[in-house]
């Protein structure tokens, strides 16, 4: 079919390159997309560091297996290594905790082994699998996941530990603190404490061991797009309005309004990310949204995961490690955030993955740091970050000598179209506040014109939020509501 409606995509991230690619091919002619920076991508972007391609943005391919859309298309075009293709890496499901082989480092400069981590790790990963139970037994929503996960530790450890020397006892509550920590950096929040039990067990996981783009996570996007007609992106044009339900107009009923121009469409695709619409939504809709989205857009939460990539001329950590952690010796409370934040934001960089294949990419490790320490790291010079960074891996290894060669950090919060990482279920959300987010505009019962606004983007996928797959997925689902909207229309009205 060809239909002439114009439509208007908002964002060029992997969501509205995404929905473009759909329209198009189901022979949509008149679409968009108006891009506030000068390139697509969005939260995937590829960059270097010295001779190295590294990720700023998205990582992995989180469940790469056929059910995932992502690996689908990353077959496609050929951008995986051979490993990632093998059945047995798809079959491996780890419930979205990968088992990487840890090394883990003391405040005192100690080395921890295996045993030393063991316990902590176990009831830690048990009480997240319980955790993720909550929201389909009704549980108490206005609970958090950081309360359960300490007084349920508190309760075990009193139980479990109840013979082990008070030493051992602090350290490994020490480690929980860690581990806390950690689980801010997955899910993009400041602390645990803001995470809500309710819907923590909403997002889903796919089997399939978590894989990386050996040539970078643009090239998937910059695939995509080949298959698009040139000059369907307008960059560096940031929207600063949406006039939509403009009753006295039968046709175009939506005004974009950019800086330089201002275009009129059948229909528009919103696919800024959830920190954006927070700051800006007062003033990003005429009229503005109906309080029930409004609330929802309120009530998710959007927060903050930083890298700082870091390399070295050689190696401190074991050839078959993956993952280094850190654990603070004076930290048994489990308070995953800092009270001092100028002076102590380094407490929240809790953990390191190690770029694999050391061939590919020499000595680097991804330092991982989240919430309000992480926002506040962004405005550090380069130098003061590695100088922090430096003292850090000194004392936790003990060796003074230590010194990286390069750094580079992500600054997702104060990039001014992204405003933060990704989305998550804050305390007092429900599926309900997700539903709302997926709603297009005008609800449905309105007399108006209907499909003017949709809603696209990570935040607004039910269970596959904060990921590239579920961006994807909701540009794809975005589309095919408007291609099933004129499918099901007769020819003289469908602007066929
Ligand atoms: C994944 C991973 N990953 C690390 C880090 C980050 C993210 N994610 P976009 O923002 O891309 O596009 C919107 C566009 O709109 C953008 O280009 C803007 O410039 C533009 N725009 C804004 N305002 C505008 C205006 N006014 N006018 C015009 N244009 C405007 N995902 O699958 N694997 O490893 C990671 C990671 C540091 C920052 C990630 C990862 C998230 C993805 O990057 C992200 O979801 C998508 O790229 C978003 O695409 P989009 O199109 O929606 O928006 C258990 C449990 C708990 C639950 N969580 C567990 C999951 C863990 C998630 N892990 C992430 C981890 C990493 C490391």
């Amino acid at each position: 079919m060809y239909v002439n409606a114009k439509i208007v995509i908002i964002g060029s991230g992997i969501s509205g390159v995404a929905a473009a690619h759909r329209l198009v091919d189901a022979g949509f002619r008149n679409v968009r997309i108006i891009e506030a920076t000068a390139r697509s991508g969005g939260r995937i972007k590829t960059g270097r560091l010295g001779d190295n391609i590294i990720e700023i943005g998205a990582n992995w391919i989180h469940g790469p297996s056929e059910e995932n859309p992502v690996f689908r298309l990353a077959c496609k075009y050929g951008l995986l290594d051979p490993e990632a293709l093998a059945p047995e890496n798809q079959a491996i499901d780890c419930g979205g905790h990968p088992p990487f082989v840890p090394n883990t480092f003391c405040s005192s400069g100690r080395k921890l082994n295996a045993e030393d981590v063991h316990h902590a790790q176990e009831m830690f990963a048990e009480l997240l699998v319980e955790g993720s139970t909550f929201a389909t037994q009704g549980g108490e929503p206005l609970v958090s996941v950081g309360d359960f996960i300490r007084s349920a530790v508190l309760q075990r450890a009193a139980e479990k530990w109840k013979d082990i020397d008070a030493t051992t006892r602090s350290l490994r509550l020490c480690m929980i603190t860690s581990m806390l920590k950690l689980e801010c950096c997955i899910n993009g929040s400041h602390s645990m404490d803001e995470v809500g039990l309710g819907a923590y067990g909403l997002y889903k996981t796919l089997p399939g061991l978590d894989c990386t783009f050996p040539g970078g996570y643009e090239g998937l996007v910059k695939n995509v797009m080949s298959e698009l007609p040139s000059g369907l992106v307008t960059y560096n044009q940031p929207v600063r309005c949406v006039h939509w339900n403009n009753t006295e107009r039968r046709e175009n009923p939506v005004m974009v309004e950019c800086d330089e121009e201002r275009i009129a469409a059948e229909h528009v695709i919103i696919t800024v990310p959830l920190g954006y619409l927070k700051k800006h939504q007062s003033t990003l809709f005429d009229p503005p949204l109906p309080l029930h989205k409004l609330h929802s857009v309120q009530r998710l939460g959007f927060g903050t995961n930083n890298k700082i990539l870091v390399e070295f001329d050689e190696p401190w950590w074991d050839a078959d490690c993956e993952s280094i952690y850190l654990v603070w010796e004076d930290e048994d409370g489990m308070v995953d955030q800092v009270t001092d934040v100028q002076r102590s934001w380094i407490r929240k960089l809790c953990a390191f993955t190690v770029l694999k294949p050391t061939e590919r990419y020499g000595h680097v490790l991804c330092g991982w740091i989240a919430g309000h320490e992480s926002e506040y790291m962004e405005t550090l010079s380069e130098q003061d970050v590695t100088h922090t960074v430096t003292q850090l891996i000194r004392r936790f290894t003990g060796n003074p000598t230590i010194t990286p060669k390069r750094i580079l950090r992500s600054q997702w919060f104060h990039e001014p179209w992204t405003c933060g990482s990704y989305s998550y279920p804050a305390v007092g959300c429900s599926e309900q506040d997700l539903e709302n987010m997926v709603e297009p505009l005008p609800m449905k019962g309105s007399q108006s014109q209907p499909l003017q606004v949709l809603f696209a983007g990570e935040a607004t996928h039910p269970c596959y939020y904060s990921t590239v797959h579920g961006a994807l997925l909701t540009g794809w689902r975005e589309a095919d509501r408007l291609i099933s909207h004129y499918s099901s229309m007769s020819p003289s009205k469908s602007k066929l």
